[in-house]
């Protein structure tokens, strides 16, 4: 027999062992594939098709895309909803899959054969992609867009690897995981104090420690705190999507927390200060061009107040996890088809009177202009639009990204055919 690696000698932790691992890790089985898959779907969401998803060029890492569906309205609130907040309630069960494992993640040497490089290449893709998702997603809810890269295509392109280290590291430990889970009893675990708690039996090759310390705490307190965590980062988080008094308790929340009750008083991503929006662009100068007939078409504000209005109750759900669902009313887009001349488009580009700005423009799909629900906004909450909104006037489309409802528009161009 090998004398005893030093590793195991070090970290002393009676609790570490195949159990433990393997709840946190069957946790993580069911949940990363939904953050993965929502992950995935808001790039989808993002109009691919368009070259509007970002990184607009992913080679031959190309996703099957399709139309994003205007139906239900909720459904992208709810897919990045999901992305964002049970990514972050992860958070604690990841490091704590992490801490359980450690002994075994700074192994010396690294590998002992080509087997183990694979192995050992798949967990570095692994641990170092999940580190990096977690840390890109956080900063950019945070803070906008401070990177020197595109949050996006790092968040991207760091998803594939840690998908790949993923898929990789299910298929060689699935066995070890249930062989772990059944090594105890999860009711015999939940019954067991401090004092009864009992280190793992010593394996060369596991995670349990070679000389175990005394519990100080039980199996069952370690699962209550990582619950705990997780817990307490839902409270903090969930009130972004959810909205109502949940607010209050979204303590991580970066685009404030409390807000006034007037009928513009709700989530502003770039405000029209930031945006260089100034009067002279959206004061009585302003105009609305619509394109893709035999000639263009002008109106002016009072034009568009005098066409027949709707009204929608729709949802703003933004790329970072927040959402807020707020009263709308506008002219129909499928009405602004027809007044351009093309009644039946393919597509309709956007583009707002902001100059700068990456989020100045965007491409709607067909079913996004000609959903009954699908407006150029020109009121919200019985109110006009406040300037941060978009005054004098703002796509808001059913189910669309927060990103694509374009604020301060300018122009529209439909599209036929093709
Ligand atoms: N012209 C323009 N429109 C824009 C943006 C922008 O930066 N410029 N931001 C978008 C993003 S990312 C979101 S989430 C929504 C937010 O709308 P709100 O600020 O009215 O809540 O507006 C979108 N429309
Ligand atoms: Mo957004």
């Amino acid at each position: 027999m090998s004398p005893t690696p030093r590793r195991l000698l070090r970290w002393r932790s009676p609790l570490r062992g195949a159990w433990l691992t393997s709840v946190l890790g069957a946790v993580l089985l069911v949940g990363m594939p939904v953050v993965i898959l929502t992950g995935l779907l808001s790039y989808i969401a993002y109009g691919p098709q368009f070259g509007q998803a970002i990184p607009a060029d992913v080679g031959w890492l190309k996703l099957p895309t399709f139309d994003w569906p205007a139906d239900p309205a909720w459904l992208y609130r709810l897919t990045q909803g999901l992305h964002v907040g049970l990514g972050l309630v992860l958070v604690p069960v990841v490091l704590a899959k992490l801490w359980s494992v450690i002994p075994r993640l700074f192994q010396v040497p690294p590998a002992r054969s080509i087997a183990q490089l694979v192995e050992r290449v798949s967990l570095l893709m692994l641990v170092g992609g999940v580190l990096f998702e977690i840390v890109t997603g956080v900063l950019n809810i945070q803070y906008d867009y401070i990177f020197g890269f595109s949050f996006y295509t790092a968040h991207y392109f760091g998803a594939w690897v840690f998908i790949a280290g993923f898929v990789m590291h299910i298929a060689v430990k699935i066995p070890r995981m249930r062989a772990g889970l059944r090594s105890r009893s999860m009711r015999e675990v939940l019954r067991t104090r401090t004092a009864d708690t009992v280190a793992e039996p010593f394996e060369p090759d596991g995670l349990a420690a070679a000389d175990p310390d005394p519990a100080t705490i039980s199996r069952r307190g370690a699962l209550a705190l990582v619950g705990g965590g997780a817990a307490l980062v839902a409270v903090l988080t969930a009130g972004q999507t959810l909205g109502g008094w949940t607010r209050h308790a979204a303590l991580l929340l970066p685009r404030g927390r409390t807000l006034g009750d007037g009928p513009n008083d709700f989530q502003v991503n770039r405000t029209a200060a930031a945006a260089r929006i100034t009067p002279d662009l959206t004061g009585d100068r302003w105009r609305l061009t619509l394109t893709g007939g035999s000639s263009p078409v002008v109106l002016d504000r009072a034009a568009l107040t005098a066409m027949p209005q709707h009204t929608a109750h729709l949802p703003i759900a933004c790329v970072e996890g927040w959402s807020t669902t707020e009263t709308w009313t506008g002219v129909p887009l499928r009405d602004l088809a027809r007044l351009a001349g093309v009644p039946d488009p393919a597509s309709a580009f956007v583009q707002s009177v902001e100059r700068r700005g990456a989020f100045n423009r965007a491409t709607l799909q067909r079913n996004q202009v000609l959903h009954p629900d699908a407006l150029l906004a020109l009121r919200v909450n019985g109110a006009d639009l406040s300037p941060d909104h978009g005054f004098p006037a703002r796509i808001i489309v059913p189910a669309l990204p927060g990103v694509h409802n374009t604020k301060w528009v300018g122009r529209i161009d439909f599209r036929a055919g093709g």
